[in-house]
């Protein structure tokens, strides 16, 4: 990655890599997210968005439904569709409430003025 800086885009592109393989090279296998490591990234990094995850049950639902490929860890495909899932279900929240709520505000204001 060379010259100027980068989009917010970019960045947040960048972020997603590194905060996989920050936990993932934790323990065991390098490149793949164990339960307890994928446990502990949720609590970390998503917890505003997915809540904390307590018990190993859910744990156990949340690998369950990454898994595609069935080797009880996640690599970072199944850790990008995970990532697609949140992110979607994150802009269902932004359409229904709050962009529109906040560009009539804007728009209110701007109008007012004139
Ligand atoms: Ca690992
Ligand atoms: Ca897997």
């Amino acid at each position: 990655i060379s010259g100027g800086r980068m989009s917010d885009l970019e960045n947040a592109i960048v972020t997603i890599i590194e905060t996989f393989h920050r936990y993932s090279a934790k323990e065991g296998d390098k490149y793949k997210l164990k339960k307890s490591e994928l446990k502990e990234l949720i609590n970390n990094e998503l917890s505003h968005f997915l809540g904390e995850i307590k018990e190993q049950e859910t744990v156990d639902k949340v690998m369950e439904s990454l898994d595609e490929d069935g080797d009880t860890e996640c690599n970072f495909q199944e850790f990008m569709t995970f990532i697609a899932m949140v992110t979607s279900s994150c802009h269902e929240f932004f359409e229904h409430d709050n962009i529109p709520s906040k560009l009539e505000e804007t728009g209110g204001g701007g109008e007012q003025k004139l």
